[in-house]
């Protein structure tokens, strides 16, 4: 069965990253994968990676709705299974991409989990928020390892899914950030830095207590 994992690989070595996606994919919900492999496999890799399994492309899209879509048609042919967007160009950016983005799911990104964010970006959490569900983005990306906010963030966000990274190498506990709202965590480096990916994954879902 699937966990609640969505493994980020952001690993630059194209066979390196198919070998560890083979390896877990039975286990994890998704892979994500984020500008550091695009830039470094070349686009293709999205198409190589989604005949594994689901893929989470983390463009963390943040531009005018006309760049927006230019940019998700550049990955049309590789049939990801959702987008990473920012939300703060605005609406008319967020809704470019959802239409662009034609049926796949879009998750939006509300707040941050590194420290910097909490100056900035995070304190605008609720009209970020408000944005994303009147857009009609499917889910939202929100700190797992903030619990407070994860929590806040959780009463007001309606029916979207949360998507949290900021789990082990960023401090965040998977079972406080599932208490506090997440519906999937986010892990990166715990994974595939891993000596044994796939061991280090069955253990992650052996400690999420259902
Ligand atoms: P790691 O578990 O190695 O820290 O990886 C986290 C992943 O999630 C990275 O791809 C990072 O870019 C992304 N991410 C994050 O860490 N915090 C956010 O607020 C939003 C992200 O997309």
């Amino acid at each position: 069965m699937k966990s609640r994992i969505i493994a980020s690989l952001d690993v630059l070595d194209r066979q390196n990253l198919l070998n560890i996606a083979s390896s877990i994919n039975d286990l994890v919900f998704s892979f994500k994968i984020n500008w550091p492999t695009i830039l470094s496999c070349g686009k293709n890799i999205v198409g190589e990676l989604s005949k594994i399994g689901n893929v989470i492309l983390d463009l963390k899209i943040a531009d005018i709705p006309n760049t927006n879509r230019m940019i998700i048609e550049q990955f049309k042919d590789y049939d990801p299974f959702g987008y990473i967007s920012h939300v703060f160009p605005g609406r008319d950016s967020l809704m470019e991409v959802v239409k662009s983005a034609d049926g796949k799911k879009v998750f939006a990104v509300c707040a941050m989990s590194n420290d910097g964010a909490k100056a900035f970006m995070n304190r605008f959490y609720k009209t970020l928020i408000e944005t994303a569900r009147d857009v009609g983005v499917y889910g939202i990306v929100a700190p797992g390892n903030d619990y407070q906010l994860l929590k806040e963030i959780e009463a007001i966000k309606g029916n979207m899914k949360i998507i949290s990274p900021g789990i082990g190498a960023q401090g965040g506990n998977q079972n406080e950030a599932i208490k506090n709202g997440a519906d999937y965590i986010i892990v990166g480096r715990t994974i595939y830095q891993s000596e044994n990916p796939r061991k280090t994954v069955e253990d992650i879902i052996k400690t999420i207590e259902e």
